[in-house]
């Protein structure tokens, strides 16, 4: 087995910094040890059998990407990441677990959707990666199949109160679920969008001729999500679920979860970076020579992008800041504009909905520790800690301390991250959503599991080295 010293750095985690070494053996991280330390003399460096110098640098846990949609099947078509070019890309940005979402369809039966999950992924990931499950048709089968997850290492699901006719469930198939995940400990992660309603929204646009992707964002307006963030959280409240709600970018929804929190409930809430950065006017009002107002279709995704002068992006930095807000995930769901996007030319409700992110989420958010809206700690518990805690991986994941996997990023503040297409770019795109982003950092080396999968600059990430992590039940249970 390799042994590996990374030395020199600064080992950042959840709760403090520290000048300190990081010693690996094989696949996992067994001392961590004071810089100047007697235990840490020449002897050791030359026991090793590999020194990886971190001087000026920070050390971090690898990132945990706990919300994405590889191969996922959407719109009449599918994202057009696989496995393999995802978590190379994620790999590429310092992610080194994902978490994906196996799909039980409508009419398919629950273990039937997780095993074809793992089909697509076993021998393709180049990183960690676990599942969460959808829950696409909550009935009596897959209400007690929902009892077997937790033995497959899948101790979260998703239900969706958007998509009526896809994913959708109404109340009561949401009351049942969330009654299973109080009896079981599973965390129900909740789509929060009045689908019925938005619906009805969408089809008054269209028929007025306000078919471009600007619309997508204005028939899913903020009241949207407000209201079914508080449909989830009081249906939580009475059956004792405990409750996270994935992609808020309203304001308003922010203040529901806060409330509830204040209130004592078990409520959590994640955002994504497209949330915290982009705005309805700057993407969705986008024209291009090649796509003209079409443009805006790159933008596309729900919850959608929201509208910069009701000033969202500020509210949601200060909620990540105040933990009102917990976590960031990307929801990484990339499609293409040529064949894929272009589906809805003329219908902005035919455009697949996603933004690919996955490769630039530690980027994004580093840029957030530049900027002064988070601490450096803070940029670590959001990435890392906090989602290896909110889904059953602390301990083995997202903290650098003996007996953890030895995922560890390499994070350079001097360093320099031009994002686009064409530049740092490995997601399987034809475009990027971030042209023209500059990140004042750098990721430098990842390891996964004690194996350097990026290099300065040189991918050495081999398909199917990535394990399925089973999962234990949250560990924000009370
Ligand atoms: N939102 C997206 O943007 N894409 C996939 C599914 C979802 O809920
Ligand atoms: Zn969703
Ligand atoms: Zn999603
Ligand atoms: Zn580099």
């Amino acid at each position: 087995m390799t042994t590996t010293l990374v030395t020199g750095g600064t080992v950042v985690s959840s709760t403090g910094r520290g000048r300190a070494d990081v010693l690996i053996d094989g696949e996992r991280i067994v001392a961590v040890l004071e810089q100047g330390s007697v235990l840490l003399g020449s002897d050791l460096k030359a026991g090793v059998d590999r020194v990886i110098d971190a001087t000026g640098k920070y050390v971090i846990p690898g990132g945990i990407d706990a919300h994405t949609h590889m191969e996922l099947p959407f719109g009449g078509t599918a994202a057009s990441d696989t496995f393999e070019t995802g978590t190379r890309a994620a790999a590429w940005g310092g992610t080194t677990t994902i978490i994906d979402f196996a799909v039980q369809s409508h009419g398919q039966r629950v273990m039937d959707g997780l095993a074809a999950w793992h089909e697509k992924a076993a021998g393709n990931c180049a990183i960690d990666y676990g599942f969460h499950q959808i829950i696409g048709d909550v009935d009596a089968d897959s209400l007690q199949a929902m009892d077997g997850l937790v033995d497959e290492g899948v101790t979260s699901f998703k239900l969706f109160m958007a998509y009526p006719g896809v994913f959708y469930s109404d109340d009561a198939q949401i009351l049942r679920a969330m009654q299973k995940s109080h009896d079981t400990g599973l965390l129900t992660m909740m789509h929060a969008e009045n689908g019925p309603a938005i619906d009805v929204l969408v089809e008054q646009l269209i028929a007025q001729g306000k078919t471009d992707p600007y619309y997508h964002g204005v028939a899913r307006a903020w009241q949207m999500e407000e209201e079914a963030t508080h449909r989830a959280i009081m249906l939580a409240n009475l059956t004792g679920a405990p409750l996270y709600v994935v992609h808020v970018s309203a304001k308003q929804a922010v203040e529901q979860l806060a409330a509830a929190r204040d209130d004592g409930q078990n409520v959590f809430g994640e955002t994504c970076p497209q949330y915290l950065y982009l705005s309805l006017e700057d993407n969705l009002g986008a024209s291009s020579a090649e796509w003209g107002n079409f443009e805006g279709a790159k933008w596309v995704c729900s919850t959608p992008l929201r509208s910069r002068h009701e000033h969202h992006r500020d509210e949601l930095w200060k909620a990540l800041r105040t933990n009102d807000l917990q976590m960031v995930s990307t929801d990484h769901c990339p499609f293409c504009m040529k064949g894929q996007k272009d589906l809805g030319l003329g219908d902005f409700s035919k455009i697949p909905n996603g933004i690919g992110s996955v490769e630039h989420r530690i980027d994004l958010l580093y840029q957030g520790v530049v900027d002064g809206r988070i601490s450096l700690e803070r940029w670590v518990e959001i990435t890392s800690a906090t989602p290896a805690r909110m889904f059953g991986l602390y301990g083995r994941k997202g903290v650098i301390a003996p007996g953890a996997d030895a995922d560890v990023v390499i994070y350079d503040p001097d360093g320099h991250t031009s994002i686009g297409y064409g530049k740092s770019h490995h997601m399987s795109m034809d475009h990027s959503a971030w042209e023209g982003y500059e990140i004042d950092g750098h990721v430098d080396t990842v390891l996964s599991r004690g194996k350097v999968v990026i290099d300065d600059d040189a991918y050495l990430g081999v398909a199917g080295d990535g394990r399925f992590v089973k999962r234990e039940l949250s560990q924000y249970l009370i």
